[in-house]
Parts: C-alpha cells; structure tokens; sequence
C-alpha cells in the first residue's frame, strides 16, 4: 500500500542542515554585464528561442546578479542554515581558459559569499550547473576529452578565490542531465541529439573532469581550507513493479543508466562503469555493426585515479515511479540508451501530479531512493541538494507544501534507520528560469513577479511552513501561518 503514515513529533538532529537551492543561469541574469561572456544557454535561448515553452530565456531572470542582497535577505526570512548556488564558469573565465580571470566577476561571487557569511549561513558552491562558455562548446564541449583539463583548470581558480569562505563545493549537478539531455537528445542545451553516442562520451569525460577538479582540492587546497569536495546527481526511487526477479533486474538497470553510469566510477568499491549496463551496451553495440562499444571503457589507471574522489554524495530527487521490462514500448530512436536497457515505467494516477509533466508525488520516495543509495554505497554522507515541487502563479500552494512535507517525512524515515543523511535543500529559493519550460513552471519557496522589472519576490505559503520547520525541527502537519508578513527571526 502506498499510504504513507504520519508519524508526528519527530525531530531532525540538530546539526541536520536545512537549505535551500539555485543555478547561476536560473536566477542571475546580467548575462552580459560585468565581463561575463555568451554560454550555452544564452546561446539557445537568443538563436532558437521557440526552443523554450515561452520563448524567453536567462537574460535577466531574477536579476540576482543585482538582487543578490534581497536573496539573502530571504534566507534569513526562512532562517536556512546553508544556502547552495552555482557559479558561472563564463563569468569568471571569460575566455573559458583560466588564462584570463574576470577580476569583476570574482568580484560579484564575492559579494555574495561575503553576505551570505555575514549572516551565519553557510554555502555550497556547485561548479557547473550546466551553463558551459559557448566558445568550449565549440569546441566540442563535453565530447571533447581536453575537457577535463580546460574543467580542473577552472576548478582551480574557483578553490583559489573563494575557498577560504566556502567550504562545500560540487564539481557537477547532475551528470545524466548534463550529457543525456545536452548531448544525447534535444531537452537541453547543447541539444547535440546524437543518440545512443552522446551521453556515454560525455559520461566518460566528465568522469575524468570531477576526479581532476577533486584531486586539485585534496592535494593543493584541502589542507589549508579544509573544506569537502562532493558531486550530485539526480535520482528517481526507482521502485519494481513486482517482486519478480526479473523487475529487479529491470529496476537495477534503470539506477544504473539514470546515476549509477556517473557514480558507481566515483563510489564504487571497484570503480569502472555499472557492469551490466557497460555489458548491455557493448553487446547491442555490436549487434549494431559498430566496430567498438558506443562506451568506451577507462583504462585501469583511470579507475584507479576517479575511484574514491568524493567527499559527500549529492542527490537531487523529485520523483519516482514503478520499472519494469514489461512496461517497455520499443524506442523509435535507435541506438539510444533506453533502447540500450528496454525497461519501461509508469506512475500510479493517484499519486499528486505537479505543474510540471514529469513531476508526481510518489509516496515515500526520499526513503527509497536513499536506501538504494545506501545499498549500493554504504555508508557515505549524503545531501538531499534538491527536493522541489512545480506550480503556476500564486501565493498559495498547499500542493508544494503536502510535497514538502510528505518528503521531510520521509527523510526522518530514512534518519530513523541510520542513513547517514547531512543535510537536505529545498528547490528552490524562488521561481527562475525552469529551462525549457521557461517561467511557465514556478518551484519557489518566493513567487518572482518576472513583469516587474525589480524582479519583487514575495513569500508563498510554503515559504512559512517551511520556516516553521526548520525552526522547530519537527513537521507540524496542522501548522497554519498566523498571516503572510515574513520577518528575519
Ligand atoms: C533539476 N527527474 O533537475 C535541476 O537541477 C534544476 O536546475 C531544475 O530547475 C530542477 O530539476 C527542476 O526541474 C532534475 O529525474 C533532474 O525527475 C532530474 C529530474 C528532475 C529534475
């Protein structure tokens, strides 16, 4: 049964870490202020602007780039402990190389940072959440294996500048969103649609570009800053659709092509690709007359060198559904790496279905995807970097609060069993640019009023729920704000 029961007064660890998140090219805008140079998304979004739902792109978006000191302000509202951003790899190089630092785009990072510290809350710096400089992509971007250098040499610069304040950095959000859906298919930029080939070169370089960054903050920044160094990446609770063995095959498929492809090389105890998805690809490879596996395995020396290089395991999860490969409907798209696997899903129609059509709310789900996290990595510490739930306009939004809800229950669930879970951010701070949906899905705690051009933000519902949460530690499902005025406690 897929009830899920209330459990009430039960309390986070005190040093359980509440946050919430954002990505550079959602909120910032000033897309080509203080030296900033065109990426990827500015690129998209000003040649093939039908390519987004409304037509709009990044270009000022919340208009953090000026409005830093309002978002701050924010975070005091809810009272977060810790508040993850990413930084835009063409703000600070410009030219892409580290040859040249964009001193006023240090500058801005800065200022953030040092406003953020002011406060007592602490940041998480994600490196690249997925605006890559339009002239790397040029050259081939996350397909070309240099990649990985033109990445550490990045990395460097940002440990460098801002290691002393930030103690908490990601190399990457989301490995399969930046290679399946930028390189392998059309639903983000770079949108290279090269099937079946895309992802997997680009998994591979990626692979190598995280264990450079990270071994470039173990060795030359660790010992004096003493921070950690973690990656993210988004995973559904992938959940069989029966207790046949073959479902668990299935589901054990779909967790090893939608993360497992990206992490087992890092949190495996043998390191390497996922061993029957690495198996599945090569023999369907050949069955497809390519002379060599559309995967190019690492040598022995390269899974020695990416195998242990992290210090947290990062997870954005959203939502879930049932796998099996009796729910497959053969792909069109061949070779493709769905039709590398052949498993199917499906969700439940009475689970809550959010603004957005991939988004439902599968009871439990924090729990699921933690324990197969666990399962598959010990006991490694783990961050909830994103948890979120999608909208349209409007101040009240008890769906987003039921979701938010229902996930923190969840997180106690998995507390309650030892998971060895840190920390949990909430997507997001405020409404932003939702990629290809543009502004027409909202996941803020804060609605943005995106016609005015002082971008005002107001807090939703969910804005106050979650605030009581955080204060108390516990969930109070009957907690109802007295009224909408939002104060700094
Ligand atoms: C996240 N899924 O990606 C991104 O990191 C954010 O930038 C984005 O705004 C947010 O989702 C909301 O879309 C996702 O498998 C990755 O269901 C995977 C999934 C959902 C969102």
């Amino acid at each position: 049964t897929w009830g899920v029961a209330v459990k009430q007064n039960r309390k986070f660890p005190d040093d359980f870490i509440f946050g919430t998140s954002t990505a550079s090219y959602q909120i910032e805008g000033g897309w080509n202020e203080g030296g900033k140079s065109e990426n990827i998304w500015d690129y998209l979004t000003h040649t093939n602007a039908a390519a987004i739902e409304d037509q709009s792109s990044g270009d000022i978006a919340c208009d953090s780039y000026h409005k830093y000191e309002r978002d701050v302000e924010m975070m005091r509202e809810l009272g977060i402990d810790s508040y993850r951003f990413s930084m835009a790899w063409s703000r600070i190089l410009p030219n892409g190389f580290a040859d040249y630092v964009n001193e006023e785009g240090v500058a801005y990072y800065n200022k953030l940072i040092d406003e953020i510290l002011k406060y007592n809350i602490e940041p998480m710096v994600t490196l690249y959440h997925w605006d890559l400089p339009q002239k790397l992509q040029e050259m081939g971007g996350w397909l070309n294996p240099l990649i990985a250098d033109w990445f550490a040499d990045y990395a460097r610069v940002v440990f460098d500048r801002f290691g002393d304040r930030v103690k908490y950095f990601i190399t990457f959000n989301e490995g399969a969103q930046i290679c399946y859906e930028g390189y392998d298919s059309v639903t983000k930029a770079p949108r290279l649609n090269m099937s079946g080939i895309g992802e997997y070169i680009c998994a591979k370089n990626l692979a190598l570009a995280h264990a450079k960054a990270y071994h470039i903050y173990n060795d030359d920044f660790k010992p004096t800053q003493g921070g950690l160094c973690g990656y993210t990446i988004a995973a559904g609770s992938n959940v069989p659709l029966t207790n046949s063995e073959e479902d668990a095959y299935a589901a054990e498929l779909v967790n090893q092509l939608q993360w497992g492809l990206y992490t087992d090389p890092i949190f495996s105890k043998d390191g390497g690709f996922p061993k029957e998805l690495f198996e599945l690809v090569a023999k369907k490879s050949a069955a497809q007359g390519y002379p060599r596996s559309r995967l190019t395995d690492f040598t022995e020396e390269e899974k020695a060198y990416i195998r242990g290089t992290s210090d947290f395991f990062g997870v954005n999860h959203y939502t879930g559904g049932l796998v099996s490969a009796s729910l497959y409907t053969p792909s069109s798209v061949v070779p493709s790496p769905k039709d590398d696997i052949e498993v199917g899903q499906m969700a439940l129609d009475e689970w809550p279905q959010g603004a957005s059509f991939w988004l439902k709310q599968m009871p439990n789900s924090i729990y699921i995807v933690l324990k197969n996290i666990q399962k598959r990595y010990g006991d490694v510490p783990i961050y909830i970097t994103e948890n979120g739930w999608s909208t349209h306009e409007g101040i009240e939004d008890e769906g987003r609060i039921a979701y938010y809800r229902a996930a923190l229950e969840s997180a106690l669930d998995a507390l309650d069993e030892g998971i060895n879970l840190k920390g949990y951010y909430a997507w997001s701070l405020m409404d932003n640019f939702e990629w290809m949906a543009g502004y027409t899905e909202r996941f803020g705690l804060y609605e943005v009023n995106f016609e005015d051009p002082e971008r005002t933000r107001t807090p939703r519902k969910s804005a106050f729920i979650y605030k009581q949460i955080i204060k108390t530690r516990t969930i109070d499902h009957e907690y109802e704000p007295e009224s909408y005025v939002m104060t700094i406690d």
